[in-house]
């Protein structure tokens, strides 16, 4: 049996002032475009079944552009697949705070082949595919404690879906953390994992999808990473990623004003800017440390307004000097408004980027684990 396994499409999100030809907010076009070129690519691949692990919508209130557009492509989709299964489990982007109210995603069980479980853990049978799915949806992961997950014997494959965070896959501290021993296992052909937007894999049957465009709070640690969906063979448990055409984030190397002329600085910026190959159109985040007012004030306007034209999207950063702070003092005291220089993560990441390493070790991953190291020794 073969799986496409998506997730994280957040259909809905909206950022920044720019819109497209057709007065939609070009972010949420960049968002229904690599949908639509997902879905694509996983009709070509002709997969037995689909699953979405949550997070279809960014709001349990989408805005009818995303949510017709997504309905029609679904549509068409599953008239294509002859209403071949399509299981849909709540992120808790879409899940209502109040359980009674109803769920967005209860729309689409309209359409031909499609399944849909937003609240409560829910054992479904795919019997043309003599299949059984444990969907666990973001609501449902509050019950996880009080109960055993255990496959159905007389189904000849066994997946589950769960949409949430398992201990150890984020770099920073998780109030509640999904036990990882209670899912990851062996016996489950395979574990469709959605919430974190990156793709990755926890084991060769359980694997995080990763989102389908940048929507994540925090998309400048995710910058240069692949979005996309898995293809998983269930009888090999291999899998391949499917990377699907993104908006380009890039977070330019931090720049260090402390010592810099206003020239100097200027020609930093532009510098950082030009290196940036497809910077028009592009999301981009500058930082620049140790900025005086005195120095900002005469940075050139021009230039800035310039580079704000040609990218989708550039955030400039600047952090003013930290004043009096020297190790073992208190850093409550009101003038430590300041950044440090570059943090530690900084330094790893731009260190990382270059530093030579053997073909056979992925440099994202190798990055990952570095900054997993390093925040956790924080903690
Ligand atoms: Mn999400």
């Amino acid at each position: 049996m073969r799986v496409a396994h998506i997730s994280d499409i957040h259909l809905g999100y909206r950022a920044y002032s720019r819109t497209n030809e057709r007065g939609m907010n070009q972010r949420e076009a960049d968002v229904l475009r690599a949908f639509r070129s997902a879905l694509r690519a996983i009709l070509d691949a002709e997969p037995d079944l689909i699953l979405i692990t949550g997070d279809l919508f960014h709001t349990v209130r989408p805005p009818n552009s995303s949510l017709i557009t997504a309905y029609k492509y679904l549509m068409e989709l599953q008239a294509q697949r002859r209403g071949a299964p399509l299981v849909i489990i709540a992120g808790n982007h879409e899940t209502p705070r109040i359980a009674e109210s109803s769920c967005i995603l209860a729309l689409l069980t309209h359409i031909p082949g499609i399944q849909v479980v937003f609240d409560q853990i829910t054992q479904l049978e795919l019997s043309a595919l003599s299949a059984s799915l444990l969907c666990i949806p973001a609501r449902g992961v509050n019950e996880l404690e009080q109960r055993i997950l255990e496959p159905n014997p007389n189904a000849r494959w066994n997946l589950m879906l769960l949409h949430g965070l398992l201990e150890g896959i984020t770099p920073f501290a998780l109030e509640r953390p999904i036990d990882r021993q209670k899912i990851v296992r062996e016996e489950w052909d395979y574990i469709a994992l959605g919430d974190w937007h990156l793709y990755t894999q926890v084991a060769p049957n359980a694997l995080y999808a990763g989102a389908t465009e940048f929507t994540s709070t925090n998309i400048w640690e995710e910058s240069g990473r692949a979005k996309g969906w898995v293809l998983y063979d269930a009888t090999t448990r291999a899998h391949e990623f499917h990377p699907v055409p993104t908006r380009k984030v890039y977070d330019l190397t931090p720049i260090d004003a402390a010592e810099l002329s206003v020239a100097e600085l200027n020609d930093a910026i532009e510098a950082r800017a030009n290196a940036v190959e497809d910077f028009d159109g592009a999301i981009v985040r500058q930082r620049v440390y140790n900025l005086l007012p005195e120095l900002r004030s005469q940075l050139d306007g021009e230039l800035l307004r310039e580079l704000k034209m040609r990218a989708l999207h550039y955030h400039f950063d600047p952090r003013p000097p930290r004043v009096g702070v020297r190790s073992g003092q208190s850093p409550s005291s009101e003038r430590d408004e300041g950044e440090p220089r570059l943090t530690l993560v900084d330094e790893w990441r731009m260190f990382a980027q270059s530093y030579p390493l053997p073909a056979e070790i992925d440099r994202e991953a190798f990055i990952a684990l570095g900054t997993r190291y390093l925040v956790g020794g924080e903690a």
